[in-house]
Formats: structure tokens, sequence, C-alpha cells
């Protein structure tokens, strides 16, 4: 055992915890010490089932050798070069390996360390696209209700999560939501894609009958929204928004941070789900969360558009001190062989009627009002404790961690999405844990 097992900090306060109960968290706190493949082990040496693949990104699952092997030599060859107007190999090679896998049609890739900052790219690019072809009115953006693209303006002002947004003042202007299509009433218990509700897609023409298609950059959606807690597409829904997008000249952004790299059992939702936007952001699984990074696919037509003008200048002023770190690079190339090898990316289809009879198993245990599954993402709804909301599923999290599961919840919504690598056995496991948890809480 190592001898950091034991060790816990002596003063937490110095470190304000991102999305956290800090004062919670620092009365009990719950530390990962280590991790190996579909495991973590905890500060008190126990081992702990990794329900979420950590935040949704450890695909591969942990310390995988390939990936721990290239960022340990990338690190010692070269650790870093500048981003603007230089450039390293590797990053030309990881890119052009991403390609390979994309949908077809998505050419370029431009690099970033995050989620957030993929969609703030996608956002800046989708202006900006507009603008040097000549249609410089085209400035709004069109996100979606309970839609999640990350924690910077941009993306909390085409999100759609109250709480994300409420504190910060006025966003971004100029941006307009469409409806969710969270519809419990007529698609709890579905399994996969719900059957009703493609018509709410509809309501983008009324959006575009209000500003006007000549005002409109952008509509930016997940193809299945995670962070909000899990809401699928209605069978036919993207689609749709993919037609009067074409038919009104506006582009399509699909936010696959969550989707992307095998999460539903196809590299991407797009191919999953036959629908190729025109920008896709991406981040977390690109490079198993093991270093931040996160990449933006573009259309070719999108990225041509840009290299007009004279050649000695910059044609998108844009970018990060980071994009394309050569040690970020390496850990995606090491998650790429890895996901090839072994599959990963199409082994969430073999998985998933599985993972789905498991999940639809819980149906009648105590709280649970509807349950949602597609790829290896499964969704469990709690009823809320009368004036008290997310206190059930709270704990119902802090239980699973002790009995040796990782889940993760929002609201009152248990969310799953385990490691791409995890075993049929493992998946009972899981859903054993969960249902000995609804069983035990109040
Ligand atoms: N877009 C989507 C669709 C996401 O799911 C982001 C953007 C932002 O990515 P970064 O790397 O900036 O966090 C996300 C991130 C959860 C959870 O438990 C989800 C995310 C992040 C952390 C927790 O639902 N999604
Ligand atoms: N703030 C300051 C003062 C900077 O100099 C820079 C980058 O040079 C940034 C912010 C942006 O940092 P990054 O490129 O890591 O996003």
């Amino acid at each position: 055992m190592s001898n950091r097992l034991k060790v816990t900090p002596n003063d937490l306060s110095a470190f304000w915890m991102p999305f956290t109960a800090n004062r919670q968290f620092k009365q009990a706190p719950r530390m990962f010490v280590s991790a190996k493949d579909m495991h973590y082990t905890t500060s008190d040496g126990r081992k702990v089932l990794d329900g979420t693949a950590g935040l949704w990104c450890v695909n591969a699952g942990h310390c995988r050798p390939k990936i721990t092997e290239a960022i340990q030599s990338q690190a010692a060859e070269l650790d870093y070069a500048p981003a603007f107007q230089m450039g390293h190999p590797i990053v030309f090679e990881l890119a052009n390996r991403l390609v390979d896998i994309a949908p077809k049609g998505m050419d370029h890739v431009f690099f970033t360390n995050s989620g957030s900052e993929s969609v703030e790219t996608a956002l800046k690019m989708a202006i900006a696209y507009h603008r040097v072809r000549g249609e410089g009115s085209r400035t709004r953006l069109i996100g979606r209700e309970r839609g999640y693209h990350g924690v910077n303006f941009g993306g909390i002002s085409v999100g759609g999560i109250v709480s994300n947004r409420k504190m910060f003042g006025t966003l971004l202007g100029g941006v307009d939501h469409l409806p969710h299509t969270h519809l419990p009433e007529k698609n709890a218990f579905s399994k996969g894609v719900p059957e009703h509700g493609a018509e709410l897609a509809n309501d983008l023409e009324r959006l575009i009958a209000l500003h006007d298609a000549s005002t409109i950059a952008a509509v930016i959606v997940e193809p299945v929204a995670g962070s909000t807690g899990v809401i699928l597409p209605p069978k036919g829904y993207l689609q749709k928004l993919r037609e009067i997008c074409t038919k009104h000249g506006i582009l399509l952004i699909f936010d696959e941070v969550i989707t992307g790299f095998g999460r539903l059992g196809a590299p991407f939702a797009a191919d999953y789900f036959g629908v190729t936007p025109d920008i896709m952001t991406t981040a977390k699984g690109v490079s198993n969360g093991v270093i931040p990074m996160g990449a933006v696919f573009v259309k070719k037509e999108i990225h041509d558009a840009f290299m007009t003008g004279p050649e000695h200048m910059i044609e998108f002023f844009h970018g990060y001190t980071y994009s394309g770190n050569p040690i970020a690079c390496a850990a995606a190339l090491g998650t790429l062989d890895t996901y090839k090898e072994e599959g990963l990316l199409t082994r969430g289809e073999e998985l998933a009627p599985y993972w789905e009879d498991a999940l639809h198993s819980l149906k009648g245990e105590p709280h649970v009002i509807d349950i949602r599954n597609i790829g290896l993402i499964g969704a469990i709804e709690l009823a809320p404790i009368a004036g008290s909301p997310t206190k059930r599923a709270f704990s119902a999290f802090v239980k699973a961690f002790e009995r040796g599961a990782l889940i993760r919840t929002t609201g009152d919504i248990i969310a799953l999405s385990p490691p791409l690598i995890i075993t049929k056995g493992q998946i009972n496991e899981l859903i054993d844990h969960v249902r000995d948890v609804l069983r035990s809480i109040d």
C-alpha cells in the first residue's frame, strides 16, 4: 500500500472547491488517492467502482499504460512549445488522427483545454464565419433550456441551467433558447430515445420568425444532454433541427463534450444519430480526462471561409496558451491508441442492451420515478423529498460512495456513465449498489 494512502491534509481551507458544497465536504472529506482501470482507491484504502468515468471523461479507464507512458516520454522530450506562430509534430499528427475518426466532412480541428473553452471557441467561430463571408448581421445564438455548455460567459448564456446563470449578471446579449425535450408525462421509463417530442424542434421556426434568420449565427445543443440529468432527443428531433438550420443558413453546433469518444457506442453522437453538425465541440474523452484538452471539429467550408485575405495575416484571432500542448497531445494519442486497440469507441454498442436491462431492473425500487438510458449512459430520477430538493439524491451519492461505488447526482437524478471498459459483472455490481442504496435511504 502506498505510504500516501493514509495521509489526510490537516488544513483543507485554502482550496475553494469547484461545484462543491465546500463546508459540508470539509467536515467529512471524500478523498481518492489512486486509481486503476475500473476502480478508485480512497484515502482509507477502500476500492470504489467508478460508475461515472470520473466526470464523464475517463472513457478508457484509469491509469492505462499507453497513456501514462506517452505522457512520461513527452514530458522528458518536449515539454512545451509556443502555440502561436510555432508548431510541433504531434499536434499535427493528433489533428489528423482525430479527423480520421470524426464524422465525414469534419476535416479540421482547433485545440482548447476544456469543454468550456471548446464552446467559447465554437460560438466565436460561428459568428466570425458569417462575418468573413459577408453576413455580419448573423450574430444571434440559440441554445436550449436545461442545456449545459460549460461555465464561461458564452456557455452559460446559451446554456439553460438556472443556477449556473442567475448569479452572473446579464450574460451575452442576443441569445434565445429552444424548449428542452424532457417530457416525463409521456416518455417516462422509455428505453433508449423516447417516442414523443420531435415536434419541439419546430420551435426553432418560431424563433426564426421572431428574430429573422438573417440575425442568427448558430444553434447549439447537446445531442444528449448530460449535466442536466440525462435528457434524450426524441426520435427524429435532431434530424428536424438539422433540416431547419440548413434551410435557413444557420450553423448547427453539437456539443459532444460528453457524447464524444464512444459514450453512445459510436465514436460521436453525430454518427449514432446519423446527423452531422457544422461544428462539434469535444473535450473529456479526447485525452481520457488525464491531461486537460478540448478539440473543436469544423467542416471544411467553415475553415476555408477564413483562409482568405493576405497570407501573412492571422485568420482567426483566437487561441489559448495551451492549445495543442505537447503533453496533452501525447496523452490524447495514447488515448486514441488505447481506444483503437480495445475497440472502445464502439464497445458501448455491444454492451448497451445489457446496460439497458440492468438499469431498467431498478423500476419499482423506492423513490424511482423515471429511468432513461442510451449507449453507456443511464439516469435514475428520484422523487424529491418535499421541500428539500436534491437531498435524497445526494444521500444516495454519499451512501453509494461508502458502499464502494462512485455515482453522480444532479438535482434528484442519479447519472451513470462508467468507463467503456466495464464488464457485465461490474455492471451488475454497480446496479446492485444502486439498488441497495435506494432501499436504504429515506
Ligand atoms: N459542454 C458539455 C455538453 C459538457 O457536458 C462542458 C461543455 C464543459 O466542459 P469543461 O471541461 O469545461 O467542464 C461539459 C462538462 C456532470 C458534469 O456531472 C458534467 C460536466 C462537467 C462536470 C460535471 O454532469 N460537463
Ligand atoms: N490573462 C493574462 C494576463 C495573459 O497574459 C493571458 C495569456 O497570455 C491570459 C489571461 C490567457 O491565458 P490562456 O492563454 O492560458 O487562456
